[in-house]
Order: structure tokens, then C-alpha cells, then sequence
């Protein structure tokens, strides 16, 4: 029975619920050969050491707060950069005007913020 409480203790610690904190989102797009093709930049770092976060799962979605359900602009994953803690995607954006670009991120750290981009006319 000695061996059962150091088990029952690694248990416990594996099962509690605590998450590490949500990291820093830093969040900037660029126009790419185009106003609708959006490349974005995001990049994560934790807290509160602000070290880059690498491997993590980021996607991207865009939506129009304007017009809602009248867009489905197809969700991207984003990939690792050079830099560490960068990640980069590219949205196709519908049309010129304010979207809302959802970022979410998994693993190792989860965490989800937006950021709004006003796409101009050419
Ligand atoms: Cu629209």
C-alpha cells in the first residue's frame, strides 16, 4: 500500500483542470497581390516571460459583421514562420470593407481573439 499515494498524487496532478495562462496574440494582415487576399501574421508568445511560442495549431477564419450568413470565406491554417512564434495565412477574402478575422489557437496553449481589418476598394 506504500506505493498507492505517490500514484493516487501524479494522478491528481495530471487531471486538474489547470491550463496554462493565454498567451500574448499579436494579429496583423497585408494585402497580397491584392486588396481580398489577405496574408496574415500572427504572433504568439506566453506570459509572462513573452517567449515565442512554437508548435502551436493557429487557424484563421474571416467573417463580415455587416452581412451576416452571407459569406463563407474558407477557414485557413496557418503555418509556422522563420521567426519563432510566427505563424502565417492566407484568407480570400469576398469583398472590400470591415472584416473580422478570427484567430484560434490550439495547443500547447488555447486561446481565441479577433482582429478587425478594413479591406479597401482597388
Ligand atoms: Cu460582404
Amino acid at each position: 500500500m506504500r506505493r498507492a499515494l505517490p500514484l493516487l498524487a501524479a494522478l491528481s496532478v495530471a487531471c486538474s483542470p489547470s491550463t496554462p495562462p493565454p498567451p500574448t496574440v499579436q494579429v496583423s494582415c497585408v494585402p497580397e497581390a491584392s486588396p481580398l487576399r489577405q496574408r496574415c501574421t500572427v504572433t504568439l508568445r506566453d506570459r509572462p516571460a513573452g517567449l515565442p511560442i512554437e508548435r502551436a495549431t493557429v487557424t484563421l477564419a474571416a467573417d463580415m459583421p455587416s452581412m451576416p450568413l452571407a459569406h463563407s470565406v474558407r477557414p485557413a491554417a496557418a503555418t509556422a514562420g522563420t521567426a519563432p512564434g510566427t505563424y502565417h495565412g492566407t484568407l480570400e477574402l469576398e469583398m472590400a470593407g470591415r472584416w473580422v478575422i478570427t484567430v484560434r489557437i490550439a495547443g500547447p496553449v488555447y486561446d481565441q481573439v479577433t482582429h478587425t481589418i478594413d479591406v479597401e476598394h482597388r
